[in-house]
């Protein structure tokens, strides 16, 4: 019976407020997602119109199957240099979050941001794509800078804000930027990729350019309006670019159904706007591969944008702020059903008898030496909070060609007030 108002017989009306399914203690169980088979799925042209991708908007492409063997039409047909080219940015990028992580803990820096179990989703479309097409990515994508080849050391020379820091100290650490490597200054403030990604595709095509570009956005932050601008504008001038959506269910403590998922899945969003859309299988390093190749062959060819839903799961915590253990069930991550990207590539690999265990191993070793010999030399450059850092006084420069006159007169106060709260010392280093 539903409670009618007094002098009403119409019912009241009612919010449905999402609820995750499993909360701290919970059993997960996962069973109520639909995988489907490896390599069943269709793979239409390239060139094909937006509609047809409909069902691959619902489905799942998988190109890996249980049997660790490669499968079906998605299969991108990489030789085994190159996957174990793939194999060795994962094996760094994990090298690199474990220890970017530890040295939050110890204070060098003040945040971090690992993307364990989501390194397929930036390494492998990184190799999908040329070096030089223009990526506007989230915080998580270090997968991309490492599979383009940027110094490491200018990484960590960033995150601990250090002398030699090329962002000064502006940015917040892992909020990268490099215009030599084609990847666009990250944004703390969700979403704003998007649009821009669009605008510089849009701008490529306009100066007839023949670089693409790629963008990357979490799950929780297409809920923002800048991700449903970006798209009508993709698809009204049919842009250049590829719009990824990291569903790794979680945004912060907020699941995956605060931004619509329990309705439709991220890929169908496409659709209604008229973009290709795709949904894949995110901890596949094959499927990540040959959907990214697709998208991107597609607009080069001028044939359209394509908005890609890479399903995946954030196995850690969302930064070094955060405790997932205070709402959600830690044994989601072993429930998981899609496994973990690195096995998944390295199990491939045994399976075609170009890869063993002990190879595994020393590469894992030897990423881990490399890491912490880079973290060591960037450290001669300063830590946070160690007084290696750029100068104070050039937090007033860059913004403007000159210093307007409210900046001269912050300024002015800047250092007065260190002249006296640290009386002898060059108050502006
Ligand atoms: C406009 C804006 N709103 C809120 C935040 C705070 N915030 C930072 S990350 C985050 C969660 C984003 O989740 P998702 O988009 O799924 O990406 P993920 O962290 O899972 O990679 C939130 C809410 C922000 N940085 N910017
Ligand atoms: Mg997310």
């Amino acid at each position: 019976m539903v409670d009618r108002p007094a002098g009403s017989n119409k019912p009241h009306l009612e919010l449905h407020v999402p609820e995750p399914k499993f909360r701290p203690g919970d059993q997960a169980d996962f069973s109520h997602i639909d995988i489907g088979e490896a390599g069943a799925q269709p793979r239409p042209d390239e060139a094909c119109d937006a509609k047809e991708t409909l069902p691959l908007c619902y489905d799942l492409i998988r190109v890996l199957g249980e049997d660790n063997k490669a499968h079906g039409a998605w299969d991108p047909k990489l030789d085994p240099e190159t996957l174990r080219q793939m194999l060795q940015h994962f094996a760094t990028v994990r090298a690199f979050d474990e220890r970017m992580f530890r040295g939050q803990r110890q204070g060098k820096t003040s945040f971090y941001m690992k993307c364990t179990g989501e390194e397929a989703t930036s390494v492998s479309a990184a190799m999908a794509l040329a070096s030089d097409d223009m990526v506007f990515p989230s915080y998580r994508q270090q997968g991309v800078l490492i599979a383009r080849g940027y110094p490491m050391i200018e990484m960590i020379n960033q995150i601990y804000s250090n002398k030699a820091d090329k962002l000064k100290g502006r940015q917040l650490p892992i909020m990268y930027s490099s215009r030599e490597h084609s990847f666009f200054s990250i944004s703390g403030n969700l979403a704003t990729q998007t649009p821009q990604a669009v605008g510089w595709a849009m701008a490529s095509a306009i100066k007839n350019d023949s670089r693409i570009a790629a963008t990357w956005v979490g799950e929780g932050s297409t809920a923002e309006g800048d991700f449903h601008s970006a798209c009508t504008f993709a698809t009204v001038y049919n842009a250049p670019v590829i719009i990824n959506v990291i569903n790794n269910q979680w945004a912060i403590s907020s699941f995956s159904g605060f931004a619509g998922a329990e309705r439709t899945t991220f890929a169908a969003r496409a659709l209604g706007y008229g973009l290709a859309g795709l949904r894949v299988d995110g901890n596949d390093p094959l499927a990540v591969y040959a959907a990214e190749r697709w998208a991107a062959n597609r607009a080069r060819a001028n044939q359209g944008p394509t908005l890609i839903e890479f399903f995946t799961y954030r196995a850690e915590g969302h930064s070094t702020s955060d405790d997932p253990s205070g709402y959600r069930s830690a044994q989601e991550r072993e429930e998981w059903p899609l496994g973990d990207p690195i096995n998944r590539l390295k199990n491939h690999l045994i399976e075609l008898g170009e890869w063993d265990e002990d190879r595994q191993a020393a590469m894992d070793k030897e990423a881990a030496e490399k890491v912490k010999a880079t973290t060591k030399e960037a450290e001669k450059n300063g830590i946070l909070g160690h007084g290696l850092h750029h100068p104070f006084r050039t937090m007033f420069q860059d913004v403007y060609e000159e210093l307007p006159w409210h900046l001269e007169e912050q300024a002015a106060q800047a250092k007065r007030e260190r002249e006296i709260k640290w009386p002898g010392e060059e108050p502006w280093s």
